[in-house]
């Protein structure tokens, strides 16, 4: 009797024992704030939040449960919740501390106008040349070995003519296919699905299935930009075709694919389905590939790719370069308004426009500041937090790079924050989310760095 009652208490004390040796030990094992920063550059910004003091855990930890068994919790567990839980805030950057700098990464490339990741866990980063040629950078190394080559069906004479977009599935891994908007020899524009050669360290030329063809009209304003969106879908930018102030009126023609994002569905159908919920499906007199109308030259958009976000970077006829936004759900059909107004002014009519049901840019820059604008991409990469969230753009012409995000108050704030003397021609992100900008004049590529 007396014997079983002891083994009791005993069991309790070591119960309580070891589960107080629990509590104890817990924290050692996830040491909060010890995490090594990931390669801090030198030029680590101040505003990245302190890393927390790291205690000592079992030390300061609770009672030295030898005398006593625990306590029974004597209070019984507080109702806090007089506040919410509470989500942590997204720190809202500011752009106007921002600075960035240029790091030169690659050079002795071909004119590049296009960068993409395969996001397939290899790291490599594709460098589209407009002749029609895409090449790897690969531990910061630019290989020798051509990724595509298919300059013989490229037709590149032109500005806005090459090689111009590359997109990789997004599910690569398991459907190794590439796809690609190039404008062909007599001008016109493709998009084609590629797959990998025996060699998987290149594309096959071979394999080329064409997926859409759209007549153009003129040898400009050809758009080019391919992207997957959060959906799985494909979206390519198309111009209006081209010549000066879109003279056939495709901005607002909802017949034509010209002037217009597409989104297609490339995993079904032949050579693709329409996803049902276009805005503009069963709409008779319509095309129903049309994702969104009234853009002018949509050179590059993106995609956030933590919210989903649509940042599409327009390019303006003689005053105005703007940057349109098309929040992550938005059900598509979105009229950016082109021809009508060329930025946030009235372009024809030349005044007293009728701006309704038209979207207009979160911002726009003059022809006092360059000339084309070069969309970019919201950085979501580690080595520079102070950065997180915000849109970066430049222009063709002046090398300005301009910085875009909302304030706290919800509002769209922009701010120069470098100026580099070449030509960038377009922005790219690499797996992990770090920005790229490249140098179409000296064919070099840069990472985009922040400045303390
Ligand atoms: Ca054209
Ligand atoms: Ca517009």
């Amino acid at each position: 009797m007396h014997k079983k009652a002891w083994l009791a208490l005993c069991l309790i004390l070591s119960l309580g024992l070891s589960l107080a040796g629990c509590a104890a030990t817990t924290p050692a094992s996830e040491p909060a704030g010890a995490t090594p920063s990931l390669s801090a550059p030198s030029s680590t910004p101040t505003a990245r939040p302190a890393p927390a003091t790291p205690t000592i855990p079992a030390e300061t930890a609770t009672s030295s449960p030898t005398e006593q068994p625990p306590s029974p919790p004597t209070e019984p567990p507080q109702p806090t919740a007089t506040e919410p839980p509470q989500p942590t805030p997204a720190p809202v950057p500011d752009v106007a501390a921002v600075r960035v700098d240029l790091k030169s990464v690659a050079t002795g490339l071909d004119q590049p106008v296009s960068i993409a990741n395969a996001a397939d866990g290899t790291g490599r980063l594709f460098i589209v040349e407009k002749p029609g040629r895409i090449r790897v950078l690969q531990d910061g190394k630019l290989s020798s070995v051509v990724f595509l080559d298919i300059t013989d069906r490229v037709g590149s004479r032109g500005n806005g003519q090459g090689l111009l977009g590359l997109a990789f599935h997004p599910d690569f891994a398991h459907n190794p296919f590439l796809f690609v908007d190039y404008t062909d020899r007599q001008g016109n524009t493709v998009v084609s699905r590629l797959a990998l050669s025996s060699d998987p360290a290149q594309a096959d030329p071979a394999s080329e299935v064409i997926i859409l063809t759209v007549d153009q009209p003129a040898p400009n304003h050809n758009g080019g930009q391919l992207a997957f969106g959060p959906d799985g879908l494909l979206y390519i930018g198309l111009g209006d075709g081209g010549g000066a102030g879109d003279p056939s009126g495709n901005g607002q023609n909802i017949k034509t694919l010209l002037a217009k994002i597409l989104r297609l569905d490339v995993d079904h159908g032949r050579p693709y389905a329409v996803p049902a919920t276009n805005p503009f499906v069963g709409s008779a007199g319509s095309r129903s590939e049309i994702w969104a109308t009234g853009l002018r030259n949509p050179w590059r958009f993106s995609f956030d790719r933590l919210t989903g976000d649509l940042y599409i970077a327009d390019v303006g006829q003689n005053k105005y370069e703007e940057i349109d936004y098309q929040p992550a759900g938005s059900p598509g059909g979105e009229n950016y308004g082109w021809s009508i107004m060329e930025g946030t002014h009235c372009y024809r009519p030349g005044a007293n426009c009728d701006r309704t049901g038209l979207t207009l840019p979160v911002a726009e820059y003059s022809h006092s500041q360059g000339c084309s604008v070069t969309g970019g991409f919201v950085y979501r990469g580690r080595q520079f937090p102070s950065l997180d969230g915000i849109y970066f753009y430049s222009d063709y012409c002046s090398g300005r790079i301009w910085a875009m995000a909302r304030d706290g108050q919800g509002a769209w704030r922009t701010a120069e924050v470098g100026q580099a003397n070449i030509q960038p021609s377009t922005f790219g992100e690499d797996e992990s989310g770090e920005l790229y900008l490249a140098d179409l004049r000296e064919g070099r590529l840069y990472q985009v760095v922040a400045l303390p």
